[in-house]
């Protein structure tokens, strides 16, 4: 019989999962594991830092659904990252986390790197577990992925001593190979009735589609859906462009619209499906739904419905599931005529470009941030993918992205976690090798992961990222301003970003001129490289969000 370590029955178990890539930062304790992934072409993307790694498992994971593995170092690979982890968690991303750890014969020794990661991991992800025995490391492994995809997805932590992970066995099989069946729940036969009842009498309905829509794979069926019952979509994260939000009557942008009909009383919905979306930052904590409109939610999770919001009907299904049963029972009903409804809302959808008037169309230095938004979004066609980090680079961004397709639009959830521009952008290339992919971040999150510049020009992925350079921590900064704090450890200067990107080996130019920004794009795209346009904004005007944050005395 054959002789095999720790590390090579990890990896087949990868395998057979379909793991084509994992990320991490190397370590004594985990290059076993970095073997055997080279030994079974199972390609290792190694960052500068274990956040980026996490990151961009993390970004894998949120653009396919399927979990994205990363291998980090014992100690301080574990904790460094913690961050990446959390973002999966808050945001219910599949994320399968494998750590190493001191030698079992080693513990509580304060010998190298030794420190209870799984203690560290618990409050952060769904299930963790400490292996013990090598033989049993297989089965784990596929334990863990199977915690990772079941029900809510959400991230899971595997840690293996390295005697554990070194010690050689007899080969035994890995798990047999089997077909993870989604044995999703299906809505009700009542459910959709009164579901359907409610649409039908509602005068401005509106679904407001959720990352839950996009990981149950409900594209197709939402559009489908839209047109069947002429309700408009409004959608968050990749799920938006599902239904088109240029040229298609039900398409209405993002959730900045309803930053627009809340300020419109006559076009408040009176209906809302929560479709895979739950009730938090990006909705204003319920705020930006109308308190007198009737709120239907669907959600796979029975314990989100009604979480945060009295719901008039909750529907525990997965979203898929949910829309099908939905399209099949509404066949052959006819829904009222809404095109009054989908007009207002493409007109609070545009909204922006009207109250921004003066900034858009303006072509002095240094250039409004929105309007360094509306040129990288002329720029963008319909398959290029954005990823956005940043405060008001976010909220600009937002305003101005229109995504006609699904999967091409990333941010950071719940946790509002900076730095996750660079990371998610590298994650987008590798799952779309023949796409453009754009950055678009502030030039105080750049930072956080900005080494990974040097990962992009190593593993040869030439995204682009555009910072918008407004000087400052702006969005922090612009909160101090308009409460009249002082303004402190908000503030940054003028740091040429395209110079130290340039030490990395990327394309680099400084853009002034708001007129020079699609002319930059084409270069820093053609350069065939990793490439960084460091864009001088205004660094003055803040974002409604900001001002309607500090305005109801959030942070
Ligand atoms: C990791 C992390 N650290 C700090 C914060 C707090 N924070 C929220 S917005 C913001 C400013 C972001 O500045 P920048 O990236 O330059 O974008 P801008 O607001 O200027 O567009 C900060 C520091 C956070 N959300 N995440």
């Amino acid at each position: 019989m054959t002789q095999i370590n720790g590390g090579e029955m990890l990896v087949r178990v990868l395998e057979q999962e379909g793991v084509k890539q994992i990320y991490g930062l190397h370590g004594g304790h985990i290059d076993p594991i970095f073997q055997a992934c080279a030994d079974h072409g199972i390609a290792i993307y190694d960052t500068r830092h274990e956040a980026a790694a996490g990151h961009m498992a993390e970004g894998w994971a949120r653009l396919t659904g399927d979990p994205g593995v990363v291998v980090i170092t014992a100690g301080p690979g574990v904790t460094n990252v913690v961050t990446a982890v959390a973002d999966a968690y808050v945001d219910a991303v599949p994320m399968v986390v494998i750590g190493g750890r001191h030698l079992v014969r080693d513990e509580d020794k304060l010998l190298l790197q030794d420190f209870d990661g799984r203690a560290l991991m618990q409050s952060i992800t769904k299930w963790s577990r400490t292996v013990t025995d090598t033989a049993r490391i297989a089965e784990y492994t596929a334990m863990a992925f199977r915690e990772a995809k079941s029900g809510r997805p959400g991230p899971v932590f595997l840690e293996i001593p390295f005697d554990v992970l070194t010690a050689a066995i007899e080969e035994e099989s890995v798990p047999h190979s089997y077909v993870f069946e989604c044995s999703c729940p299906a809505p009700a036969a009542e459910a959709v009735e009164r579901m359907l009842a409610m649409l039908a009498e509602a005068k401005r309905p509106l679904i407001v589609a959720g990352r839950g829509a996009w990981f149950a794979g409900a594209s197709a069926e939402l559009r489908e859906f839209a047109e069947k019952t002429s309700t408009p979509v409004v959608a968050h994260g990749p799920i938006r462009g599902a239904v088109p939000e240029e040229g298609h009557p039900m398409g209405a942008g993002s959730l900045m619209t309803l930053v627009v009909l809340s300020m419109q009383p006559e076009n408040a919905p009176d209906l809302v499906v929560l479709l895979g979306a739950r009730v938090g930052l990006f909705l204003g904590g319920g705020s930006l739904l109308p308190a007198d409109a009737k709120i239907i939610q669907i959600d796979i999770q029975r314990s989100e419905i009604g979480h945060g919001l009295n719901v008039d009907l909750g529907i525990t299904s997965d979203c898929r599931e949910a829309l099908r049963a939905l399209i099949r029972a509404a066949e052959g009903r006819t829904f009222p005529d809404r095109s009054d409804w989908s007009a207002a809302l493409k007109g609070a959808q545009h909204a922006w470009q009207f109250l921004y008037k003066d900034a858009l169309e303006s072509d002095a230095a240094p250039m409004h941030p929105l309007r360094l938004m509306q040129e990288i979004d002329r720029f963008l066609g319909d398959d290029d993918v954005l990823a956005i980090d940043g405060g008001e680079t976010f909220v600009w961004m937002q305003m101005a992205a229109t995504m006609n397709k699904p999967g091409r639009f990333m941010s950071y959830g719940y946790l509002g976690c900076l730095g996750v521009g660079i990371p998610f952008g590298l994650a987008a290339k590798i799952r779309y090798p023949d796409k453009r992919v754009l950055v678009v971040t502030g030039d105080g999150s750049v930072g956080l992961n900005f080494a990974e510049f040097d990962t992009a020009v190593r593993h040869k992925l030439p995204i682009v990222v555009v910072i918008n350079n407004d000087q400052a921590w702006g969005m922090v900064k612009h909160e101090q301003e308009l409460r009249g704090a002082k303004i402190l450890a908000s503030e940054l200067g003028p740091v040429r970003y395209d110079r130290a990107a340039e030490g990395f080996g990327v394309y680099a130019e400084m853009v002034e001129d708001p007129l020079q920004v699609g002319a930059a794009l084409e270069r820093a795209f053609a350069s065939g490289r990793p490439a960084c346009l460091n864009v001088m904004v205004d660094p003055r005007p803040p974002s409604p969000v900001t001002e309607a944050a500090v305005a109801a005395g959030a942070p």
